[in-house]
């Protein structure tokens, strides 16, 4: 029904707490400091607030390593902040999602310390425990039970001399990977999601939910041509009860209650395969997130990444929505805490920040599917002149530093693809406004700010019609008034130069078309002739740019235009 589905309409704002607003001076954000900024929040429009983990956690991975599922972590602030903050978002009229990591817990969270304590421990079996691999002694090099890489370099096994076994971690060293092949585990986690709903949230993003089963015996994956590490992806990724357990979630956690939103994050499967997590018929999640496009630049690791050449983007999200046109649903986004600054990486900040910032917004809303704004994402926030490693604190970027540093890589060569692709990138602090600290915080933030906050940020943006924010809030508002915008179809159009990125949304006899430059050169689009009749005088609702109204004009650099007829 119409109100189940109402996540079709929204719009769903990431928060990454720690930086977003400080309100007591520590330098790290928190609860009471969201609380300050949810006027914010409502004049941009958005529907659904997405906070980052806020539980207890020793922040080995920002909270990503949770030792308390159902506990607020004191950096945040009191379970009293949290509930305050919940009963003020919901008399703005949004919604509060949570994020759930379940895949794996901290190595301080109590069931981990069970588990670890003996070999018979009740707990034992929830988690991934092996001996030294056949012919080899623990701690020996190569005795790790797989020879898969982490996420976060070095091997995914590590030993515990307590008990002479290696236990799984695909994440970092303090992020011990559950055994959700065991009926316990999935028991307790649906408990603990019951109690959060029970609590009055209104769903959760769920953390690479697709590893959650692993291909039983865990075979050691494919060595190529120079690496040291199997692919183990194969082998951990969408693993053969991957799907029974999502219904079965569906079943104990989310079946009876209210208008929820169920999001995976789900990195590394194919567009097919997240149609099947979205296809309301097998009643698992309503849409998930993809990485094609995230990875297009990927080149050898992501850290050596390659330009992109025109097209390639409007490419990626063709193929989305092409494999998702009949069942399923997309999650639309290009930012999130992980990945670099939208704008920096498939935008020009030197000549068209403005343009190329807006058009990247213009292109990405106007999709079929549910949109996600990462916080500062709607100010044209861009990547971070950290030159040093000093000035990087993200675990992925620190353990690849040293790693690549350990095997021989020139420094200023690593720190040339942290520059590009390091996740601190989306987590300087949220810049408001022009002072110091950007309005951030009073004390000494935990991450530098960046230096540009004095040219980009809120408060200079607000009222301004042509500014980024002003752009997002329209499209925002476009999305909530026109009924095509959230329902229609997409139809991606052949625009003669792979540069536009032109496609058309149909609902009934209401019509949406969109005109895109994606590039730093002016071009001229080539729109079949049908389109150009159609088109000819149609209403202009939306443009990042006073170029012509002509929807075959030539177009600016990174000039975007949206028509209804
Ligand atoms: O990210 C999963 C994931 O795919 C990341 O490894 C990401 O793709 C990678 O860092 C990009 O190079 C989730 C969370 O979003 C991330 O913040 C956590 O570090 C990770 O899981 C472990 O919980």
């Amino acid at each position: 029904s119409a109100s189940s589905e109402w996540w079709k309409r929204a719009v769903v704002y990431q928060v990454y707490p720690r930086s977003f607003q400080d309100s007591d001076g520590d330098g790290i954000g928190d609860l009471r400091g969201i609380l300050q900024r949810l006027d914010h929040l409502e004049r941009l429009g958005i529907d659904v607030i997405w906070l980052s983990p806020i539980y207890r956690s020793p922040h080995a991975d920002n909270g990503y390593d949770i030792s308390d599922y159902q506990d607020i972590d004191p950096a945040f602030g009191t379970f009293d902040d949290f509930t305050e903050l919940l009963d003020a978002v919901h008399a703005r009229r949004m919604k509060l999602v949570m994020d759930l990591v379940v895949n794996h817990t901290s190595d301080e969270h109590p069931w981990f310390l069970e588990s670890r304590s003996s070999l018979d421990n009740p707990k034992r079996d929830w988690y991934w425990w092996r001996p030294a691999r056949a012919g080899h002694h623990p701690g020996e090099l190569g005795a790790e039970p797989t020879n898969w890489e982490s996420f976060f370099s070095g091997p995914t096994w590590t030993l515990d001399e307590r008990t002479g076994e290696y236990y799984l971690h695909l994440f970092a060293k303090k992020q011990p990977d559950l055994n959700w092949e065991n009926p316990e585990v999935r028991e307790a986690v649906y408990a603990m999601m019951r109690w959060w709903l029970d609590r009055g949230v209104d769903g959760f993003r769920m953390d690479v939910i697709n590893l959650i089963s692993k291909h039983p015996g865990l075979p050691d994956g494919t060595v190529t041509e120079g690496k040291t590490y199997g692919d183990g992806f194969p082998h951990y990724s969408a693993g053969p009860r991957l799907h029974e357990y999502l219904q079965e979630m569906r079943r104990e956690v989310f079946d009876g209650r209210g208008a929820l939103l169920t999001v995976g994050e789900t990195p590394g499967v194919t567009t097919e395969e997240a149609a099947l997590f979205s296809d309301p018929a097998r009643r698992e999640l309503d849409m998930v997130f993809q990485f094609e496009h995230v990875s297009l630049d990927h080149q050898d690791g992501k850290f050596r990444p390659r330009e992109l050449e025109p097209g390639e983007l409007a490419g990626s999200f063709t193929t989305w929505q092409d494999a998702l046109a009949q069942v399923g649903w997309n999650s639309l986004y290009l930012a999130n805490h992980d990945q670099p600054r939208p704008v920096s990486r498939f935008g020009d900040t030197a000549e068209w920040w403005r343009e190329s910032a807006t058009a990247l917004a213009t292109v990405l809303h106007l999709q079929r599917g549910t949109p996600y704004v990462y916080q500062g994402e709607e100010l044209g926030m861009t990547n971070a002149p950290f030159d040093q490693i000093g000035d990087y604190r993200d675990v992925e970027s620190l353990n690849h530093f040293t790693d690549a540093v350990g095997r021989g890589e020139q420094p200023d060569a690593v720190i040339a693809g942290l520059l590009r692709m390091s996740r601190d990138h989306a987590r300087t602090p949220v810049q408001w406004d022009d002072s110091f600290n950007a309005g951030f915080t009073d004390g000494r933030p935990w991450i530098r700010v960046n230096p540009n906050h004095t040219r980009i940020n809120a408060l200079a943006q607000y009222d301004d019609p042509g500014s980024v924010f002003e752009h997002y809030r329209a499209l925002i508002e476009l999305r909530h008034r026109l009924p095509v915008v959230a329902d229609g179809d997409f139809v991606r159009l052949d625009a003669g130069t792979p540069a536009v990125f032109a496609f058309q949304r149909t609902l009934d006899n209401e019509r949406l078309l969109v005109v895109a430059n994606l590039s730093s050169s002016a071009v001229t689009p080539l729109l079949p002739d049908a389109i150009r009749e159609e088109w000819h005088d149609a209403r202009l609702v939306l443009t990042n740019l006073a170029g012509e109204r002509d929807v075959d004009a030539a177009l600016h650099p990174w000039e975007a235009k949206a028509y209804t007829r």
